[in-house]
C-alpha cells in the first residue's frame, strides 16, 4: 500500500499558503495626501486583492469617514483608530491599539492580501515602528516646498517608497519636480522615489506596480522589514517652553 504520510511541514497545507496580509504603512505631513493614496491604491488593487483599511486620527475618525465615502471598498474594511494624542505614538512607541486592529480586520475578512495603515498626519520625523508595518510608505506634496525632499529625516530617508505627491500642484506652486525627484534620490541613496498625481493615470499604475512588488517580496519572504529610525525630539504646543512646548521624544 503506498504510504502517504504527510511531513511535518504539511505539503497538504496550499502552496499558496502566504505569510499573513503585508501591513504596509502610509506616512507624512498633514494633508499630504495619505488618505488620498490609500484612496488610488483602493481603486487600482481592490479587484484583484483582498484588502482592508485602518485610518489613525487624532480625535476623529474622519479619513475613514472620507474613505467610506469615496466607495473605494466595502465600509467594514475600513476601519478607525483614535491616537488620542500625538499621532506618531500610536504608529511607533505603543504600537497597541493598531496592531489590535490590524489583527481584528484580518481575522474578520481572512484572509486579506494587505492592510494599509494611515498614520495621523504628523511632522517631517514621524514613521512607523517596523513591529507595526513590513513596508511604509512616506508622502510629501510638491505644495509643501520643493527644498523639503532635500532637508531629509527617517522617512524621506529610508522609508520603502517616497511620494512626491499632487506633481498637477506644481505649475501653480512654482516647483520642479524633476529636481524635488532628484534631490530626494540623493537624500535617498537609491531607495524608490515616485512622483504621483491622481490626475496622472501613469502614475497611479506605477503605484500600483510599486504595491504588487512589495507584497510579491512579502510573500517569498525576500522583502525584510526596515526601520528608517526614531523621529527627532520635538515639542508639543501644550506642554511648557519658553516658545511653546518642551522639547522631548518618545524613546
Ligand atoms: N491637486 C491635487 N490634490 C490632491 C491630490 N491628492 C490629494 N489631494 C488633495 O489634498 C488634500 C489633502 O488630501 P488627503 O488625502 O486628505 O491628505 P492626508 O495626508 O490624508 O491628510 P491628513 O490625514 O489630514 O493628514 C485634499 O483636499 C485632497 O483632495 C492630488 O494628486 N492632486
Ligand atoms: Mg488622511
Amino acid at each position: 500500500m503506498p504510504e502517504h504520510h504527510h511531513s511535518p511541514v504539511s505539503t497538504s497545507a496550499p502552496a499558496l499558503s502566504s505569510p499573513r496580509a503585508l501591513r504596509l504603512g502610509i506616512a507624512g505631513p498633514v494633508g499630504t495626501g495619505k488618505s488620498s493614496l490609500i484612496a488610488l491604491i483602493c481603486r487600482a488593487l481592490g479587484e484583484e486583492l483582498r484588502l482592508g483599511v485602518i485610518t489613525n486620527d487624532i480625535y476623529t475618525d474622519e479619513d475613514a469617514r472620507f474613505l467610506r465615502s469615496a466607495g473605494v471598498l466595502e465600509p467594514e474594511r475600513i476601519r478607525a483608530v483614535e491616537t488620542g494624542a500625538c499621532p506618531h505614538t500610536a504608529i511607533r512607541d505603543d504600537v497597541t491599539a493598531n496592531l489590535l486592529a490590524a489583527e481584528d480586520i484580518e481575522r474578520d475578512f481572512s484572509p486579506l492580501d494587505a492592510v494599509l495603515i494611515e498614520s495621523g498626519g504628523d511632522n517631517l520625523t514621524a514613521t512607523f515602528s517596523p513591529a507595526l508595518v513590513d513596508a511604509q510608505i512616506f508622502v510629501l506634496d510638491v505644495a509643501g516646498g520643493g527644498d523639503v525632499a532635500r532637508k531629509g529625516g527617517p522617512g524621506i530617508g529610508r522609508a520603502d517608497l517616497l511620494v512626491v505627491n499632487k506633481t498637477d500642484l506644481a505649475p501653480h506652486v512654482g516647483v520642479d519636480v524633476a529636481q524635488m525627484v532628484a534631490d530626494a534620490e540623493q537624500a535617498r541613496e537609491g531607495r524608490a522615489v515616485l512622483a504621483l498625481s491622481r490626475e496622472d493615470a501613469d502614475s497611479v499604475q506605477a503605484l500600483r506596480r510599486w504595491v504588487l512588488q512589495v507584497l510579491a517580496a512579502h510573500r517569498s519572504g525576500e522583502h525584510v522589514p526596515q526601520d528608517p529610525g526614531p523621529m527627532a525630539p520635538h515639542f508639543h504646543a501644550d506642554e511648557e517652553h519658553p516658545e511653546g512646548g518642551y522639547v522631548h521624544s518618545h524613546d
